[in-house]
């Protein structure tokens, strides 16, 4: 992680826990908005227009909260008006690294966008990154926010095919945000990260609890919500599509896997199969990036399986 603007090495070892040894995630520091006039969003500053071509996206293919945000570019036709730089899977010493020097800061590792915004930052230099290339700064490293905004705050130059956030459904969306991301999301983070039987135990009920609700909401159901695609599914998506391949085995959440749910991976199934959608999972990543945490993974022996049907055989 950064510590006054200097990288410290070895970030893995001062994971945050709590006192019952759970794993504690950042919080995201960078919480400007884009909107189609530069007026300020709900938190932060002002001065942030759409424009086709200034803002640059930083993800992780492996990253589920980076592939929130590439889903979104790509499901409101952002493609040509926002660009975008993948990090290498694998998290070194020095965190995420760009196999060539990305294209917009000429930086090696991810770290450098984060200094590069501010010159003193401390913390962890996470993607997804939205980055402004006219006032060479961070907009906002939240995938929470950056989703919302690639809904809305492009006006114009977005297709409007898709509202991943529609008014009538605002509430319920809210309400099923906040009961996935502790549950799930983040739920398998705190199985796979916990240091304490507990902290294991209590994460690993949440996450069985959280895909039983969600395979009992889409008995009949195209998405989460019926037959209109929200932001919750994308939310949700994304860590279903890694749960078999990653989670299941490297963070042990190992009851069940998706492809025991009928609901749950007909559902996953079909939004891989939307537009656009199977280009942004990359199984090989999401495997190469989860088995190369050294804590959970000393020996960085990849697994060559598991089989998931309709989305990965084994080479
Ligand atoms: N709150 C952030 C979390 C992002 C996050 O934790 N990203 C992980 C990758 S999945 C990361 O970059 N970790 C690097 C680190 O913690 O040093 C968001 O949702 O955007």
């Amino acid at each position: 992680m950064l510590v006054n603007g200097k990288w410290s090495a070895n970030w893995q070892p001062v994971q945050a826990k709590d006192e019952k040894g759970g794993f504690v995630r950042q919080t995201s520091s960078f919480r400007n908005w884009v909107t189609p006039d530069g007026s300020a969003g709900p938190t932060g500053a002002a001065g942030f227009k759409a424009e086709a071509g200034r803002y640059h996206l930083y993800v992780a293919l492996i990253c589920p909260w980076a592939s929130r945000t590439l889903i979104g570019r790509t499901l409101k036709g952002l493609e040509e008006v926002i660009s975008v730089s993948i990090v290498e899977p694998e998290i070194g010493d020095q965190g995420w690294r760009f196999a060539q020097p990305d294209p917009v800061n000429g930086a090696s590792f991810m770290h450098e966008i984060y200094t590069k915004a501010d010159p003193t930052i401390s913390g962890r230099a996470t993607v997804p990154v939205l980055w402004d290339k006219n006032t060479r700064t961070i907009v906002n490293n939240e995938s929470a926010d950056i989703l919302r905004m690639l809904n809305s705050g492009f006006g114009e130059l977005a297709s409007d095919a898709v509202d991943l956030y529609p008014e009538t459904l605002r509430a319920e969306i809210d309400a099923l945000n906040d009961y996935i991301y502790p549950r799930l999301n983040n739920g398998v983070y705190r199985a796979g990260f916990a240091t304490t039987q507990i902290a294991y135990d209590e994460a690993f009920s949440d996450v069985f609890e959280a895909l039983d609700r969600l395979e009992d909401q889409l008995a009949g159901r195209l998405f989460l919500f019926g037959d209109e695609l929200t932001e919750t599914d994308i939310r949700a998506f994304v860590t279903l599509v890694r749960f078999d391949a990653a989670y299941h085995g490297l963070f042990k959440t190992n009851l069940r896997r998706i492809a025991d749910y009928p609901n749950l991976q007909s559902y996953m199934l079909r939004m891989i199969d939307l537009p656009g959608i199977r280009a942004t999972v990359n199984i090989d990543h999401i495997k190469r990036g989860y088995y190369s945490i050294k804590s959970l993974n000393p020996s960085g022996i990849v697994p060559k399986g598991p089989y998931i049907p309709g989305l990965y055989e084994p080479a």
